[in-house]
């Protein structure tokens, strides 16, 4: 007889859309996956990519089974071990380690899921616990963010629920029907009722493509464009006075500032000509509600940090955040108030640890950390300094660093060390996994409890488990509190239940998180914030800044001797700013997200390899030619750190100067044993210590298959 039961869960890759699930289970079986048609911004549809979500979870490619590495550290040859054997071998690693210095112990994960209790809830307190190094997770989000916190005091922003209702839209470095697909439709009725929707990206993305313009500008020179923008909205008086005098702080020096940044002087960075230039600002002063898609393209370059502050400038110069379908949407994730310091605990940190920067991971693992010290008006100059203790010890679990690091010749030179024990708790087994002493099995969301915040819209969801872990996979809080236990920490917080630790993360008194209860979200599966419908954070000024206004002029980043005003901040690597370097890699590279992958989530399973094809390169017609590159050609792409193939398109989607290659390809999926980020580099945004990872200049070649790489 068939038991069929619908169960309530929540997505939990990273993407801005965290959709509602309903998963159908019959027999204790999974049989389908469907976003839920009551959640407002799931909308009854999933992504192409969670559509298939039965492939991954019922993969024979799952890691089942605790192993112990039996070959070479790479070669990703393992023996089948008991969990209590893989727990004892750990814990008695690291606590020989700890003995010595715990902070020789290195946690490394990122948002493999994105759940509070399977991402930042046991972990945090187990290695807090235990006095290892923190982490500073900034391999995506970090530079934008802080440019966010530093102009506006918090990361919010317009509710993607309202973009139906803006007349000007500007997609700024962001791809949403590949990245965030949930905001597509609203943007489709925003231009149905006549808006008109401009993408700013150096690539024609499928985004790009249905707008009704594309500015094609040079990676990395957004602020740039900000400002002679603002430069524009001031000269012509295209903005709103009543709006700057009660609500902004510094108008005078921006003013002034600006007063440099002529369209022709953007025009010469960005590529772009005067006429765009102009006839952006122009629209976007004299549209209203005017709102702005601000994405993570733009921030993967020396000067991201800075160029989220500047663009994040703009709506309050024209007032445009006056309106609730006005404004600017970087991220939706510091609505939600959750008790993290209850999740996380980190009162149970006793050692002053220091903290490693994961975008700077190579270095770390081969002794040396990355110091920055800021000097006006360009990139902060970096030092290497040795890192005492070295790293003996690293523990990676929601992440697959030896895939989507950058720089990863340094990266797998340190994985490769024989005196490093790595422990990978995984689905499976990626390229990180390989070089794994100790490999855990870890669960998929349909096998797991949690909770979520969302970075593009305002609800809590809930994930209740729709079906037993398979084989002897267990999840990451329960794998921390079976360590905990063998560690001999005896605290009661290692003891809680993941949903006590819900129950905890919902213990506020915030009000934007009053009216949340974790019985109703198990029941219902989301709840909206304790927020408006017509949300309009910052129509009456009341920014988050110690000002309380939206800060033009920043005395906090004047007191770490940062330019307090917005400034652009060329890339590290490109044709205008490092021409010596030009002369041997012309061409800028960017790997951003391929339509069919999360990241490297994904591009291990049949059919999204299978949609994907195989690594691509796209280039330029005029790029193209002069290097003999013609369309299917076979290519290396390479610079000073390193080199990777792939299948040339010659096409104009890239722009002039500026090759794609879309990712995160799993290494040992490819021909060569290479992807992107063996060109990309270690150095770290402005703001925020974030990873560059489309700062980088290469040249590109034929691929003679007889020159070793
Ligand atoms: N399908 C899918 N969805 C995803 C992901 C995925 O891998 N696959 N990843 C998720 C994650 S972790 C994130 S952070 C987000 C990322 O989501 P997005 O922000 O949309 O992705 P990015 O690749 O960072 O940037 C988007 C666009 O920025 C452009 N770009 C690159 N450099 C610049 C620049 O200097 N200036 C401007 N203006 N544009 C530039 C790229 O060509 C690209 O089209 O998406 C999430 N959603
Ligand atoms: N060249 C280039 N590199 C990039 C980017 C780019 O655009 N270009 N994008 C960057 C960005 S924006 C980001 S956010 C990072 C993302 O980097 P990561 O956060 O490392 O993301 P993924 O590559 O998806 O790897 C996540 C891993 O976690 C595992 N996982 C999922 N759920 C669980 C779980 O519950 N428990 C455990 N133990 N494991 C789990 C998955 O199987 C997967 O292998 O990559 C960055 N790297
Ligand atoms: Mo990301």
């Amino acid at each position: 007889m068939k038991n069929l039961t619908v169960i309530r869960g929540a997505c939990p890759h990273d993407c801005p859309d965290t959709c509602a699930l309903e998963i159908t289970v019959e027999n204790g079986t999974a049989i389908k996956v469907a976003g839920a048609a009551d959640h407002p911004t799931t909308n009854g549809f999933l992504c192409t990519k969670v559509n298939r979500y039965l492939e991954r979870t019922y993969s024979p490619q799952r890691v089942l089974y605790p192993m112990r590495r039996v070959g070479a550290k790479g070669k990703g040859l393992f023996a089948r071990i008991s969990w209590d054997e893989a727990l004892d071998t750990i814990a008695q690693k690291f606590k020989a380690i700890a003995a010595d210095n715990p902070q020789a112990i290195l946690p490394y994960s990122y948002a493999g899921t994105m759940g509070l209790i399977q991402g930042e809830s046991m972990d945090r307190r187990f290695f807090h616990k235990l006095g290892a190094s923190l982490l500073d997770r900034t391999i995506c989000s970090s530079a934008g963010g802080e440019g966010l916190l530093i102009t506006l005091g918090a990361k919010l922003g317009t509710d993607l629920e309202r973009f139906d209702e803006a007349r000007l839209i500007l997609i700024w470095g962001s791809n949403p029907i590949t990245s965030n697909v949930h905001l597509w439709p609203k943007i489709l009725e925003a231009q149905r009722n006549g808006a008109r929707v401009i993408a700013i990206d150096p690539y024609r993305s499928l985004t790009a493509e249905k707008c009704d313009e594309h500015l094609a500008l040079l990676p990395g020179t957004d602020g740039a464009l900000a400002l002679a923008m603002m430069h524009v909205l001031i000269a012509e008086e295209l903005i709103d006075r009543d709006y700057v005098e009660r609500y902004t702080l510094g108008f005078e020096l921006l003013r002034e500032r600006v007063s440099e940044w002529t369209p022709s002087r953007a025009a010469e960075i960005t590529g772009l000509t005067v006429e765009q230039i102009v006839k952006l600002a122009r629209e976007y002063g004299t549209t209203k509600p005017a709102v702005i898609r601000l994405n993570y393209g733009m921030q993967r370059h020396a000067g991201g940090g800075m160029a989220v502050r500047t663009v994040a400038c703009l709506p309050a110069l024209t007032g445009a955040w006056r309106d609730a379908a006005g404004g600017v949407l970087l991220s939706s994730s510091g609505t939600f108030a959750f008790n993290t310091a209850a999740l996380a605990r980190p009162d149970l940190i006793w050692n002053q640890p220091r903290t490693i920067n994961m975008s700077a991971l190579g270095d770390a693992l081969m002794g040396s950390q990355r110091v920055q010290k800021w000097q006006r008006d360009t990139a902060p100059v970096e030092t290497l300094e040795p890192l005492t203790p070295p790293v003996k010890a690293i523990y990676v679990y929601n992440s697959n660093p030896v895939a989507i690091a950058p720089d990863s010749r340094k990266v797998i030179a340190g994985f490769a060390r024989e005196d490093l024990f790595c422990v990978v708790h995984e689905i499976f087994q990626t390229d990180t996994a390989d070089y794994a002493d100790i490999l855990l099995p870890a669960t998929t969301q349909l096998e797991q409890f949690d909770i979520h915040r969302a970075y593009g819209h305002m609800y809590v969801m809930v994930n209740n488990p729709a079906i037993a872990p398979l084989g002897e996979a267990k999840p990451n809080s329960e794998v921390f509190r079976l360590l905990a236990e063998r560690m001999g920490f005896t605290d009661a917080c290692f003891r809680d239940s993941d949903e006590e630790m819900a129950r905890q993360a919902l213990q506020t008194d915030h009000v934007r998180m009053q009216g949340l209860n974790l019985d109703t979200l198990k029941e219902k599966g989301w709840q909206r914030l304790n927020v408006p419908e017509r949300y309009a954070p910052f129509a009456e000024g009341n920014f988050f800044t110690p000002s309380g206004k939206c800060e033009f002029f920043s005395e906090t980043l004047a007191q770490q001797g940062i330019d307090p005003l917005p400034t652009y901040i060329a890339p590290r690597e490109s044709v205008l700013d490092s021409p010596q370097l030009a002369k041997q890699y012309p061409l800028a590279v960017i790997s951003p997200p391929a339509h069919n992958f999360l990241n490297s989530s994904f591009a291990n399973l049949p059919s999204f390899l299978k949609a994907e094809k195989e690594p691509y390169l796209d280039i330029h017609p005029d790029d193209a030619s002069p290097r003999g590159i013609a369309e299917g050609d076979r290519v290396r792409i390479f610079n000073d750190r390193g080199s990777f193939t792939a299948k040339a398109r010659v096409t104009d989607k890239a722009r002039a100067g500026v090759v794609v290659a879309l990712s995160v390809w799993w290494k040992k999926l490819t021909r060569d044993g290479r992807n992107a980020n063996d060109v990309t580099g270690q150095g770290l945004t402005d703001l925020g210590a974030g990873a560059t990872f489309y700062d980088a200049l290469v040249e590109v070649a034929k691929h003679d298959p007889t020159v070793k790489m």
